[in-house]
């Protein structure tokens, strides 16, 4: 359904760009010794070569980097909750095990990708320091409520969904760690895809009642899944350097687009009608065309006022602090190996 096959060549550059794409710095180096180091870093991006944490690279790519890395991985362990809430009430033990499993996915790939941040210098406590006093952005998608069981796989299909289409071209991102970790974590945002998918199957085959709660779902989450690609190229500030930078591959509405095409053909198997009047195949374009996305509503969600953002914030900080002795205890043991190593090797 929503596998590595996405992964197409990089499209032009998106709406507002001033000059054509090459992968290319275009920070001004401040040093001879500075030029050349930009000359090769400017040489492996436009040969397509991976950066490494040990290379040299511009500070504002760096920058970048852990601004979109960090906001990835939040958006992983945030993402955990609104799923998490339906753990203690899944319909039967196999969904149960399914969520648990599925939630447990998500906080791995926080941690995948915390690490890979990691390597750019920034450290974790940092990171969740930001996240925790609001400075740091994570996806607006998680910021609304699961108000059924059906919400639960209505994200498998369309959160997962999205995800994917927005992280295949990232394990093409010029950044090795952050496009090792998209590997992994595509595959297994792949799997939760199909579970979510299925779970919908199975409820559009019961009674009135549970078709009904699934179009509801669905009506809920479509608009918020199409803002999650972020607001139209126009309006991107990052995304021209981002592509200049070969971070990102496939710009915010040419993703927005793929999901739309792919998903079309997934409601009408499903059985469910898409919420939007608009939505018309269009031959001309070889699209669908789609209605306009309420981004007031993207905006306000992002900027913190959106119906969960305090509730979600409240709870990732309770649970950090509430970890604070596993933290102790982990550092005081690695301590006491530590020690118990060192006297070995005196003793050897
Ligand atoms: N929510 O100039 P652009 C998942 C911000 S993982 C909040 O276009 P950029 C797995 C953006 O940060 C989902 N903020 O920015 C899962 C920027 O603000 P800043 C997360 C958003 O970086 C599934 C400003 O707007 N995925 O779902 C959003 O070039 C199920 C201007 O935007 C990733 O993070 C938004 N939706 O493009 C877990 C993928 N969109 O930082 C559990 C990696 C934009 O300048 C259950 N990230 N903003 O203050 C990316 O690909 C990019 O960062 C974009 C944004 C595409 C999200």
């Amino acid at each position: 359904m929503y596998t590595q096959s996405f992964n197409v060549p990089d499209t032009t550059e998106p709406t507002g760009a001033k000059a054509p794409l090459s992968l290319v710095g275009v920070v001004s180096p401040l040093s001879e010794q500075d030029a050349a180091a930009q000359t090769r870093f400017d040489t492996k991006l436009n040969a397509d070569q991976k950066i490494e944490p040990q290379d040299w690279m511009p500070e504002a790519y760096r920058k970048t980097l852990v601004r979109q890395i960090s906001q990835h991985a939040h958006s992983e362990i945030v993402g955990m909750l609104p799923e998490g809430n339906w753990i203690s009430r899944a319909p039967s033990l196999k969904r149960k095990a399914i969520l648990i499993a599925k939630v447990q996915d998500e906080g791995g790939h926080g941690l995948y990708l915390y690490s890979a941040a990691e390597t750019l210098g920034t450290s974790r406590d940092q990171m969740l320091a930001d996240l925790h006093s609001g400075k740091a952005k994570y996806s607006s998608i998680f910021n609304y409520p699961t108000l059924t069981w059906a919400d639960v796989g209505v994200i498998g299909w369309l959160v997962d969904g999205a995800a994917i289409m927005n992280q295949i071209p990232l394990c093409r991102c010029s950044y090795g760690p952050y496009a090792r970790a998209m590997i992994r974590v595509c595959k297994e945002e792949s799997f939760h895809q199909r579970q979510g998918y299925e779970s919908l199957l199975t409820l559009m085959r019961g009674t009135a009642e549970q078709q009904a709660m699934v179009q509801d779902a669905v009506n809920r989450w479509w608009w918020k899944c199409l803002a999650m690609f972020g607001p139209p190229d126009s309006d991107s500030p990052n995304s021209v350097q981002g592509m200049r930078w070969g971070i990102k591959r496939i710009s915010n509405d040419d993703l927005r687009q793929k999901f739309v095409d792919a998903t079309v053909p997934q409601a009408e198997v499903l059985g469910v009608r898409l919420p939007d009047p608009e939505l018309k195949w269009n031959e001309a374009r070889q699209h669908y065309d789609f209605g306009a996305i309420d981004w007031d509503e993207f905006w306000a969600t992002v900027n913190g006022n959106g119906p969960c953002n305090k509730e979600r914030l409240a709870t990732r900080v309770k649970a950090h602090q509430e970890g604070q002795w596993v933290r102790e205890a982990a550092l005081a043991y690695a301590n006491k190996q530590a020690q118990k190593n060192s006297l070995k090797q005196e003793a050897a």
